[in-house]
């Protein structure tokens, strides 16, 4: 009993004890204990902060968006007039018509030495500019009834800075039809071909001083038009080639992700039969990101001259091009190219004395503007 009594005593007093012990022990030990968990809690809140702010900036591009997804939201900047004027004043007709120009004005047949010169020229000038140039080589089949032997094709392609994610890319094709004999394909694609050159040099020494994520990329396809008639196959060898290596290389290089090299491209805007005076543009709903073309018609209108080469009404179709390998791999694009046709399209005509340079510079202006609006440019 006593013992019962004295364990039901002990075990009462114990409670009592410790209830008391509690309020008797000093204060000091139990903030210890406070401060050790708030302290390590600190320290795993500021680890995890540090840990995810890092994961942001290796992510994303732009405040919350990541690198792949801006630009499906991207808008180029609008310029004001002063900026605009200043941009214009970079543009150097004189360098375009006689230095540029010149050098694509020949016959340019996929295969022959010709079209080498060609490659040439461009390879040279893009890495004098301070630009990274690459050579994509490959070999295709004409049309048996061309030849039985293989050709080798070139794909030029100029990137301003090669480690940046995101491409703004400008292209333009640099070979020439095959027949008739003797074409020069002034408007097809000479023309085009020197103005992105004269883009690059104007807009160069801002480029230099821009350290964003989104450079310019400058791409010259070669084997753009039929060898002998035009089919799936006989067309667009450059084209259809660099879409099927990039779609199959991941990007950025060396990374391993589940994005390729195409998702670099922002925005694919392909310059084709441009040079011949009073040119129409008409915004092909199959293709063109309707929001660039009305920046594009912005930029027209803020040229305030009454003049309107880009209709804005959307039209359903959409006209063969180099841009079509990378259009159904879902590449966004802009086709600036002159529809209707210019009138000496594919005419031995098409041979420079064609060319109004009036209609040149106007283009250059606005291409000009939308590329350094596009790559907010300061
Ligand atoms: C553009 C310039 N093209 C050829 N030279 C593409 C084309 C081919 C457009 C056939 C329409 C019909
Ligand atoms: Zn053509």
């Amino acid at each position: 009993m006593a013992r019962h009594r004295g364990k039901t005593q002990v075990s009462k007093n114990s409670s009592t004890e410790f209830q008391n012990m509690g309020s008797m022990i000093p204060r000091r030990p139990k903030h210890r204990i406070f401060f050790a968990v708030f302290g390590i809690l600190l320290c795993i809140a500021i680890v995890l902060y540090f840990s995810l702010s890092q994961k942001e900036t290796e992510t994303q591009a732009t405040e919350g968006v990541l690198w792949h997804e801006a630009k499906h939201t991207w808008n180029a900047q609008t310029l004001s007039r002063k900026k605009m004027k200043s941009l214009f004043n970079l543009i150097n007709m004189d360098r375009l018509t006689n230095d540029i120009l010149p050098n694509f004005m020949i016959i340019r047949k996929p295969g022959t030495e010709n079209i080498t010169k060609v490659k040439n020229y461009i390879s040279r000038t893009m890495k004098e500019l301070g630009w990274s140039v690459e050579e994509h080589s490959f070999e295709d089949m004409p049309p048996a009834s061309y030849s039985k032997y293989p050709i080798t094709f070139t794909n030029v392609i100029a990137t301003k800075n090669p480690v940046a994610r995101r491409r703004l890319v400008l292209a333009c094709h640099y070979d020439s039809k095959v027949t008739p004999e003797g074409f020069l394909g002034a408007t097809d694609s000479a023309v085009p071909c020197a103005m992105l050159v004269e883009i690059a040099n104007s807009l160069n020494q801002m480029l230099s001083s821009s350290h964003s994520d989104l450079t310019l990329q400058l791409i010259f396809f070669d084997g753009e038009e039929a060898i002998v008639d035009w089919t799936a196959k006989d067309s667009l060898y450059g084209a259809r080639e660099l879409a099927k290596k990039w779609e199959s290389e991941s990007w950025p290089t060396g990374v391993n992700s589940d994005k390729n090299t195409l998702h670099s491209i922002d925005l694919l805007v392909l310059l084709d039969l441009l040079g011949e005076k009073n040119p129409s543009f008409i915004l092909k709903s199959g293709t063109d990101v309707p929001r660039h073309y009305k920046e594009i018609s912005r930029i027209e209108k803020a040229l305030n001259d009454n003049i309107q080469y880009f209709q804005v009404t959307p039209l359903r179709g959409n006209i063969q091009d180099d841009h079509i390998p990378f259009l159904h791999r879902r590449v966004p694009i802009l086709h600036m190219i002159t529809y209707p046709f210019p009138q000496n399209w594919h005419l031995i005509t098409d041979n420079g004395e064609n060319i109004d340079f009036y209609t040149v510079h106007r283009l250059m202006k606005i291409f000009t503007a939308f590329t350094a609006g596009y790559l907010h440019l300061s």
